[in-house]
């Protein structure tokens, strides 16, 4: 959404829109598009008359899953603008982007301003859409006076005084529109970016001020007391806490998931959770989407109609705070696939009565805060319709993928090892990343798979881990390759198909197919890139297929050509660093114990450029690991209040390397600064976990201790990964890491590196 600032800044523009088209009056959309070119309007941007009113509507194609609705502004609303009918026409709810915060609802107090809320009430009443209420409570968009004592600005607020400002707010606010309002953020945004209830570190003053009123040792309770007065307000309103970040965070999603089911079992009225879902085309994966709405959706065991709702989603085309580029079409097939698979555990989630509602955080891509965020300027395109409200091929993909014009060819790299095909899979597959078979292109649900890929000179390798409840006669994996962009092969097994190369497993949820694809004639070389696909079938009682799930071409025409197909890029050797026996004294001194062991470098560039970089070593005993990082960084600096932004080492383990999209019990991430601060993610043992660091002449070293929470064996092989954050006038400037190069180890150990423990002599 645009912030209301901007829409006054074009509004000179619009004008000269109208007189050019002669059509539409002011729209923040076509208003943009102007502005963007210069005093030659370029045809191309201004010929955009109308929307496409032949295609099928989003709220028609999923009114048997979710209502699907999208943030407005007041003005898109009027008869004159063009977006009232678009609107109208793709969505069946809507949200106010700006207009139901506290500085637009009481800018001063006990002022309420309700025109433009009520503009939005009024359109659902005449179009027949539901409205979401956000919001009643945050720490942003709230006007100063709130937090103020009321005789001496320069004071804070008393806890009784901001209470019943809490309290007056949400009766007139949600009070005015009980009945009328189907969900409302009660509160927005409380879990901090770090560790627990967000504070004045990050920018909310309701937790300090208010405290813990009932003396049950919980500063909650201006949270509890909103959901009280909102309950009051509206007894019809679905209440919902709503928040970032949780859709990848395990951390953020626990506090929140913590936060929820304790008031849930104090009797505290909410009725769901708002996952904001900000994404981008890279993360979060559509697992760890699915793995959050799952998590929350065992809340039911406490309130049988908890609801899950996904209240602002976009999907950014950037990787963090990369620079300005071009959108390519390329770029929007990469968004189109990550939409279809999110839009699928939307599906699968709302059929098990999880998920009620899908809210954009803009009807177009002329309409989105991320062309600010979180780099000024820096244009985007996350949402289904371009910036001419034009279909997007993201649109195509969750509404008939058949119409997709292309496919994007997703890459994964393949490790190369020898693998053993036979009886039992070979242990070294764990050590190993998989992706995943998941995208239906026959039938809704069946078979999928997870796959893992690997080569030597002679031959590719295939794992499929197959998830198949159904026995049927035609159960069956086919693989496709083009080694050289000329010859498709195709490679068949059912789920009893068993011969020299290839081996099937059966399992309880399903079976493991292992295949050996001989090279013949074909020489690997890193670098090189295979076309690849593969297709898992499933078949129940007559033996037809009912399913047929793909990794990339979601058209299905895998058996004509492979230019829909993905690439298995061939990568350097596995990485597994071999880890001695050998017990360290945690001071930051480096023990001569320590000229035992093997050492690997922090080469891979994770984010900005190489700056500090590491290298690391590996001992253990017992029930410690033991790692040593020397760092070479010549400016040394601590200025952010970010612990990631600091000049610091990061140890990522997955003691089971179960490599999962999510993390687990055993997954833990250590860091320490150069200063010896640390900090944890994941099911750390703080109380175990030992650090110490020296600065040197060039850099400084850091000695861990990391607690095992089962004691090592020797030739245990461990997921591991270290990471260099090198810090510069308080930004993180560069991160390099041994082996993962996507910089999601806080959220993900898919795709680390590995460490073997290896036997001392006699142990
Ligand atoms: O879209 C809103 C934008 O216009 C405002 O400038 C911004 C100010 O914080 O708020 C935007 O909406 C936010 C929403 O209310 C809460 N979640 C994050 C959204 C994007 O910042």
């Amino acid at each position: 959404m645009f912030i209301r600032k901007k829409n006054f800044r074009l509004m000179g523009l619009a004008i000269t829109f109208f007189m050019i088209s002669g059509i539409y009056t002011s729209s923040p959309c076509i208003a943009t598009e102007l502005n963007s070119s210069t005093s030659n309007v370029k045809v191309g941007e201004t010929q955009v008359k109308d929307f496409q009113r032949d295609i099928p509507s989003l709220a028609a194609t999923y009114k048997d899953y979710f209502t699907i609705g999208t943030a407005v502004l007041p003005n898109q609303l009027d008869s004159s603008n063009i977006q009232s009918e678009f609107i109208k026409y793709q969505y069946n709810e809507i949200v106010a982007g700006n207009c139901m915060k506290m500085d637009a609802t009481e800018p001063t107090e006990n002022n309420f301003k309700f025109d433009d809320a009520d503009k939005l009430l009024a359109y659902t009443q005449a179009n027949n859409m539901k409205l979401r209420g956000h919001n009643l409570i945050w720490h942003s968009q709230v006007p100063a006076w709130f937090f103020q004592d009321k005789n001496d600005a320069s004071k804070p607020a008393s806890r009784d005084l901001l209470l019943s400002r809490m309290k007056n707010h949400i009766q007139n606010v949600a009070g005015r529109y009980a009945g009328k309002i189907d969900s409302w953020d009660v509160v927005n945004e409380v879990i901090s970016d770090s560790n627990g209830l967000r504070d004045d570190s990050g920018n909310s003053k309701y937790k300090s001020i208010i405290g813990d009123v009932d003396g049950d040792g919980f500063d909650s309770d201006y949270i509890e007391l909103a959901f009280k007065y909102a309950r009051e307000a509206d007894p019809k309103a679905k209440l919902i806490i709503n928040d970032y970040g949780m859709e990848g965070s395990t951390r953020k999603r626990d506090d929140m998931y913590n936060l929820i089911k304790r008031l849930l079992e104090k009797g505290v009225p909410i009725d769901g959770v708002g996952l904001q879902m900000h994404v981008s085309m890279y993360s979060p994966s559509a697992q760890q989407v699915k793995d959050c709405i799952e998590k929350f959706a065992t809340l039911k065991s406490i309130k049988p109609n908890f609801d899950i709702q996904v209240t602002e989603a976009d999907m950014s085309i950037y990787n963090g705070n990369e620079p300005t580029k071009e959108v390519t079409n390329d770029i929007y097939l990469q968004q189109a696939t990550q939409y279809k698979k999110l839009f699928e555990v939307f599906k699968e989630e709302a059929v098990k009565k999880n998920i009620s509602t899908v809210m954009m955080w803009g009807e177009a891509d002329c309409d989105t805060w991320l062309d600010d965020f979180p780099v000024k300027d820096r244009k985007d395109a996350p949402l289904l319709f371009d910036r001419n409200l034009q279909a997007k091929p993201a649109y195509w993909a969750i509404v008939d993928p058949s119409k997709v014009k292309g496919v994007f060819r997703q890459s994964v790299n393949t490790p190369k090892t020898t693998i053993a095909i036979g009886a039992a899979v070979d242990a070294k597959w764990s050590t190993l990343s998989s992706f995943d078979a998941d995208n239906y292109v026959v039938g809704k649900n069946g078979a999928i798979a997870s796959i893992k890929t690997a080569y030597d000179n002679d031959n590719l390798y295939v794992l499929a881990d197959v998830k198949d409840s159904t026995v049927g006669d035609k159960d069956g994996i086919d693989i496709f390759v083009d080694k050289t962009g000329s010859k498709v092969e195709k490679y068949s097994a059912t789920r009893t198909t068993n011969t020299d190369t290839i081996k099937t497993i059966d399992k309880a949820d399903g079976y493991q197919v292992q295949f050996k694809i001989p090279f013949s004639g074909f020489t690997p070389v890193v670098g090189a890139k295979l076309a690849f696909d593969i297709k898992i079938n499933d078949s129940v009682g007559n033996g037809e297929i009912a399913s047929s799930a793909v990794w990339n071409d979601f058209s299905n025409k895998q058996d004509a050509d492979s230019s829909k197909y993905g690439y298995l890029v061939l990568d350097a050797d596995n990485k597994i660093l071999e880890t001695k026996y050998g017990i360290p004294t945690i001071d930051g001194n480096i023990d001569s114990v320590w000229d035992l062991a093997s050492s690997v470098e922090t080469n891979v560039l994770v984010e900005g450029k190489a700056g500090a970089k590491a290298t690391v070593k590996t001992l253990w005993a017992d029930s410690y690991l033991y790692v040593l990082c020397q760092v070479k960084d010549s400016v040394l600096d601590k200025t952010s209040k970010d612990d990631y932004q600091q000049d610091s080492v990061e140890a990522f383990l997955d003691e089971n390397n179960s490599r999962g999209e999510t993390y687990d019990a055993d997954d833990v991430q250590y860091r320490v600064n150069y200063e010896n601060k640390q900090s944890f993610n994941g099911k750390c043992d703080k109380a175990k976990f030992k650090s110490a660091t020296k600065t040197t002449a060039d850099g400084y070293v850091v000695e861990m201790a990391i607690p095992l929470k089962t004691p090592g064996v020797a030739n245990k092989v461990m997921g591991f990964d270290a990471q260099v954050n090198d810090g510069t006038a308080g930004k993180r400037t560069g991160v390099l890491s041994w082996c993962d190069k996507t910089g999601k180890g806080y959220a993900t150990m898919a795709k680390i590196g590995n460490i073997k423990l290896l036997a001392l002599a006699g142990k």
